[in-house]
């Protein structure tokens, strides 16, 4: 019977490949495949075990949290706070940084997740996500605090997701290019099922939520209405559009057909830079992005470029085929 490649082993063979001789990567990577393995199993239980609906408490973002948001961030920390691989970590649904608990060995890796993307798709069937990065800690640190995630997305070492659909994969790169991974619950191993994922160049097919037109800035607006104006106006070719609101399925439509994503900075609430976050969104997608020959933007800077300042802090998004992001920061740069 022929088992295909599982994460772990494409870690391994990928480290002994470059030369590399880190078995703490591959190692804590298997703690987060764990986490992704039991939360695609929670969420397929949906109703039936009670998962679905509203904790009632809100996050630091000022969002209702659900049910599953609180139990995907409480898997992802008990699959990983032990293995000694890491200093400490964060996510979307927690105020402050965790530290690994003393009782648990330190490790040199920081881990930032959104444990469940997409999650008011999740009482309605619409496929989430989990998205992870994983950065190294600062040399000589062994108490990590915030300022110490304060690193630009060019300092990853790992980024991935895993998205919760009618099957379960996860897309990972470590810098060398982009896989996908598929759950065979046969064996409860994910086994590669895409190598090296690569973005086309070009689309004809966007993603934005429109709902906001009237906030976008003056390139966002141009670039969309020449989209819509199709063979008649000035881009002469017809455009599709899709918005799922589950970023992970976004960016794993592009990832194998090509399109652009956009969340782009909007006057909406002049304070937020953007809706999605630098941390664990926008830098560990960009990283998967880049990695497969996509171009990730605010409009005006490279997203992996970005100096952070706080660890929840917003960034505008626009991701995904080459030439037609390229033509959308084009647009800001003329203003
Ligand atoms: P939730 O996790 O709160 O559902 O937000 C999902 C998300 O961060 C990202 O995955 C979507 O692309 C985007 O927000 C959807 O935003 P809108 O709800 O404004 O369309």
């Amino acid at each position: 019977m022929q088992i295909g490649t599982t994460v772990n082993q494409f870690l391994i063979e990928e480290q002994r490949r470059l030369g590399g001789t880190d078995n703490d990567l591959p190692a804590l990577v298997n703690d987060v495949v764990v986490a992704c393995k039991s939360l695609s199993h929670a969420i397929s239980q949906g109703a039936l075990a009670g998962m679905l609906g509203s904790a009632g408490v809100e996050n630091v973002q000022g969002e209702t949290q659900k049910k599953l948001d609180i139990i995907s961030n409480d898997i992802m920390i008990a699959a990983t706070e032990r293995g000694g691989y890491l200093g400490a970590m964060a996510s979307e649904e927690m105020d402050e940084i965790y530290p690994i608990p003393a009782q648990y060995p330190k490790g040199k890796y920081l881990l930032l997740f959104d444990p469940l993307d997409g999650s008011s798709n999740i009482d309605v069937n619409i496929s989430v996500g989990t998205i992870f990065s994983i950065l190294r800690c600062p040399a000589g640190v062994t108490n990590p605090t915030a300022k110490d995630f304060m690193q630009p997305g060019t300092q990853q070492v790992c980024a991935g997701y895993a998205l919760y659909g009618p099957s379960t994969l996860l897309v990972l790169t470590t810098g060398h290019g982009v896989n996908c991974f598929t759950l065979d619950k046969s064996i409860g191993e994910f086994v590669l099922t895409q190598a090296n994922l690569r973005v086309p160049v070009d689309t004809r097919e966007f993603a934005i939520n429109s709902s906001n037109s009237r906030f976008w800035e003056k390139p966002v607006k141009r670039y969309i209405d020449e989209c819509l104006a199709g063979k008649d106006g000035p881009r002469k070719e017809n455009f599709n559009m899709r918005w799922v609101a589950s970023m992970v399925a976004e960016v794993h439509r592009i990832l194998n057909r090509g399109g652009i994503f956009m969340y782009p900075r909007d006057t909406k609430d002049p304070t937020k830079a953007g809706r999605l976050r630098l941390m664990y969104e926008a830098n560990p997608m960009s990283f998967i992005i880049e990695q497969a020959g996509g171009v990730c933007s605010t409009g005006r800077e490279r997203i992996m470029g970005v100096q952070p300042t706080e660890l929840h802090q917003r960034i505008a998004v626009i991701l995904g085929s080459k030439n037609e992001v390229d033509r959308v920061v084009a647009y800001h740069t003329e203003g």
